[in-house]
C-alpha cells in the first residue's frame, strides 16, 4: 500500500481492513430506548433521546485511527456531534471525564482532549449508519489517542474533578494513549 510513512505512528501499520475489537458482546439497544447524557460534575445533567440528538448540528469528518493492537486505518469517514456542541452551555469545572457505555465499557480522558474539534459522537461510517459491531448506534471518535479511547456504544460523558481509570486502562493500558509517543502500556 502507498503510505505517506508520516502519517503511520511508530509501531504501527496500516490496514484497508477494518477489524473488530470488542471486549464483551454487542450491546443492541433500541433507539427508542436510547439518549446520550452529560451528568457527573455539572450544574444540570443533560441527556438527548435519539431523534433530538440525531437533529443536533453535525460533523462529517475524516481522521486516520490508530488501534493499540498495531494496526491503523487511514482516511476513515464519519459523521457525528462535536463534543463541543454537546458541552455548549454545560457549566463545569470538571477535568476528566469517563466515557460510559452499554455494557458496561468505559474509558477516561482529560476534558481538554473532548474539546476544541478533537471528539466527536460518530452516528455514521462511510455515509452509512454505524454498524452494530464497530459501535453502533453510536461511538466516541477521538482518533488523536489510541483507539481504545473511543467507546463504542457510548451512552453517556462523566464529568469528573478527579481522573479515574477506565476498563483497559485498569488492565494495564497506558492512562493517556498518545499513539504518536507510543504510550500503549502503564509506564510507556
Ligand atoms: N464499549 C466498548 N468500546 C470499545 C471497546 C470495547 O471493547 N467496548 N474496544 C476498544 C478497542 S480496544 C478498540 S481498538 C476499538 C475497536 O473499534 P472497532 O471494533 O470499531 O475497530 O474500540 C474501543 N472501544
Ligand atoms: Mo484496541
Amino acid at each position: 500500500m502507498d503510505v505517506d510513512p508520516a502519517r503511520v505512528p511508530p509501531g504501527q501499520y496500516v490496514t484497508r481492513d477494518f477489524p473488530v475489537l470488542s471486549a464483551g458482546p454487542t450491546p443492541h439497544t433500541p433507539l427508542d430506548e436510547w439518549s446520550f447524557t452529560i451528568n457527573g460534575a455539572v450544574d444540570e445533567p443533560v441527556s438527548w433521546p435519539w431523534e433530538e440528538f440525531i437533529a443536533l448540528p453535525r460533523e462529517t469528518v475524516t481522521a486516520d485511527i490508530h488501534c493499540v493492537t498495531k494496526w491503523s486505518k487511514l482516511d476513515t469517514t464519519w459523521t457525528g456531534v462535536s463534543v463541543d456542541t454537546l458541552l455548549a452551555g454545560v457549566e463545569t469545572d470538571a477535568g476528566y471525564v469517563t466515557a460510559w457505555c452499554d455494557g458496561g465499557y468505559t474509558t477516561n480522558l482529560p476534558l481538554e482532549d473532548l474539546i476544541g474539534g478533537k471528539a466527536w459522537i460518530a452516528y455514521e461510517y462511510g455515509g452509512e449508519p454505524l454498524e452494530p459491531e464497530h459501535g453502533g448506534p453510536a461511538r466516541l471518535l477521538v482518533p488523536h489517542l489510541y483507539f481504545w479511547k473511543s467507546a463504542k456504544w457510548v451512552r453517556g460523558l462523566e464529568l469528573r474533578d478527579h481522573d479515574e481509570p477506565g476498563f483497559w486502562e485498569t488492565y494495564g493500558y497506558h492512562n493517556y494513549g498518545d499513539p504518536w509517543k507510543e504510550q500503549r502500556y502503564t509506564g510507556d
